[in-house]
């Protein structure tokens, strides 16, 4: 089984620069490594060549920050992921910022018309530039592919939708923007939020999201944003928020998601190894793409 994986060395989805140095900080942590022990074939496909601006943060009229360079990043990830996909291999993506989920989904849903996908993350990253509180691209990913939001934004690849909003689950929810609550009631996306997660555990929330995600569909993407674990597992974070699953019940997400065996591709974004601890974030990710491979102790 061969995996490609693509480093997305982008930064300018958000204000926090130094996450353009995931890609890096992840492979230094061992992921090929890692995947070779558990017998794949990778293919490291190295970083894109990623725009920069003349200046950082400039809001255009739409209240969207750097978007030229955004979607030309994009619309390049895009590209790769198609041209991995064609050649029968996995697509391991490594951010990057989180808007370049808008580039993978692109790729990865040209062939599958029906895609499931999983949003693990603090956020909802539903926003668009009318109700971002922020002007960061990297709150709006999920909605630029489900066909809301900057026609630049939604038109990467050529296409959209890329996702319904049906086959959609977000699991690790804590902060949500006003617009972003009145979509999930508007769309009826499932959301596990960490209420849930309390109530429930880890481990039946992931059976009921596994079970949502594959109904009717033909193929799973797996979105996870490093915000998503409890800054405490997590620190090289650009936005922490409190009170989130920690690094063991993220293991047992992934785990769970290994033995159903439905993921098709995946992408860990967010990883800031300025503001982290000894690298902890990225041999974070590192690991938890071990268990979501099939790792196991015994
Ligand atoms: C906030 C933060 N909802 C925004 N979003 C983040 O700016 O749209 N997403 N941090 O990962
Ligand atoms: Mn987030
Ligand atoms: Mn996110
Ligand atoms: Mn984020």
């Amino acid at each position: 089984k061969k995996i490609s994986l693509i480093g997305v060395p982008m930064d300018l989805g958000q204000m926090r620069r130094g996450v353009d140095m995931g890609p890096s900080v992840i492979r230094y942590a061992g992921v090929v490594e890692r995947l070779e022990n558990l017998g794949y074939e990778v293919e490291d496909r190295g970083d894109l060549r990623i725009g920069r601006p003349q200046r950082y943060d400039v809001k255009d009229k739409d209240n969207l920050k750097d978007l030229d360079v955004v979607v030309e990043a994009n619309q390049k990830l895009a590209d790769e992921v198609v041209d991995a996909v064609s050649g029968g291999a996995f697509p391991l993506i490594l951010g990057g910022d989180h808007s370049i989920a808008i580039g993978s989904l692109a790729g990865v849903a040209k062939d599958r018309k029906n895609l499931g996908v999983i949003w693990y993350d603090a956020h909802g990253d539903l926003n668009t530039g009318e109700t971002s509180p922020s002007g960061n691209i990297h709150g709006m990913p999920l909605s630029a592919s489900i066909g809301l939001g900057h026609d630049q934004l939604t038109g990467i690849g050529g296409f959209s939708p890329k996702v319904k909003p049906e086959n959609v689950v977000i699991i690790g929810a804590r902060s949500l923007d006003e617009g972003e609550r009145k979509l999930i009631k508007d769309k009826g996306i499932r959301v596990y939020t960490m209420h849930e997660i309390d109530r429930l555990g880890m481990s039946k929330v992931m059976e009921e999201a596994a079970a949502h995600v594959t109904n009717g569909t033909d193929g799973v993407h797996l979105s996870l944003d490093l915000d998503a674990l409890d800054p405490h597992d997590a620190p090289g974070v650009g936005t922490p928020v409190m009170g989130g699953p920690t690094y063991r019940e993220t293991h047992l997400a992934m785990e769970i998601l290994a033995e159903k065996n439905i993921i098709t591709s995946a992408e860990f974004v967010e990883v800031n190894p300025i503001l982290d601890v000894k690298n902890q974030t990225a041999e974070a990710a590192v690991a938890l793409i071990g268990s979501l491979f099939g790792e196991k102790l015994l």
